[in-house]
């Protein structure tokens, strides 16, 4: 029935409700907009949940063809993300990356800077919760710049799929970065995937429409 879909990413469906990561109703955004439905990436609190979800991100890079040489977490949302997915990758796919993350206030004492972690070499992939209108994305590729690396890619647990809020082209946020930065951003779900759960989900039907509507009035073409 998923004709778009991958098996990971309806589990990952599935998890997300399970955890309330992924909750329908009425939620303002950052950018002022109205949504009736809200990834919230705090949700997976437990050991558990973030052992369950860095093993998603992990998968989801293994459908990118792309090599990376360091994974960057942006603060806050992303160092626990960054982490539990560096986590994964060692784990179940053998893989042994340098992960940085950067702190919100630079710091003057001890080893100084913004960065934590190791230091930013190569090709580093940004690891994130969701993306909206990508003004968090911007960010993170200057702070990867500043150090003489190279912003390779982006994986987020969720693309909205939500044209910025002044563009006229019906352009989303991914494809605003990719053009941009001339980067990939992967995700491990997006809105139309959601929308497709809820289809074959007769028991989640009640928030079919909202999010129809939805993504009628601030999706991409
Ligand atoms: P952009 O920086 O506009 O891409 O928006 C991404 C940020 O919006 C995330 O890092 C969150 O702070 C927040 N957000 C969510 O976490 N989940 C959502 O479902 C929607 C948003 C949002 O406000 O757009």
């Amino acid at each position: 029935n998923y004709k778009y879909m991958h098996n990971f990413q309806k589990n990952f469906i599935e998890f997300a409700i399970d955890c309330q990561a992924l909750r329908f109703g009425r939620f303002t955004l950052k950018s002022g907009r109205i949504s009736p439905y809200f990834f919230n990436a705090g949700a997976f609190n437990t050991s558990g949940a973030l052992a369950q979800l860095g093993s998603f991100y992990a998968q989801a890079l293994q459908f990118s063809s792309q090599q990376f040489d360091g994974l960057f977490g942006p603060a806050y949302k992303g160092i626990p993300l960054a982490t539990a997915m560096g986590v994964a990758l060692y784990r179940d796919h053998d893989l042994d990356l340098p992960v940085t993350f950067n702190r919100k206030e630079a710091k003057a004492h001890g080893e100084g800077g913004i960065l934590v972690g190791a230091p930013l070499k190569g090709r580093i992939l940004i690891v994130d919760d969701v993306i909206t209108a990508g003004t968090a994305i911007r960010e993170s590729i200057a702070i990867i710049r500043a150090s003489g690396a190279e912003a390779a890619g982006v994986l987020v647990a969720l693309d909205r799929q939500e044209t910025g809020p002044d563009s006229q082209q019906r352009l989303s946020a991914i494809a605003a970065v990719t053009e941009e930065f001339g980067i990939p951003v992967t995700p491990i779900i997006s809105l139309g995937q959601i929308l497709d759960y809820l289809d074959d989900h007769p028991d989640l039907s009640e928030h079919r429409d909202a999010m129809a509507e939805y993504r009628a009035n601030y999706g991409v073409a």
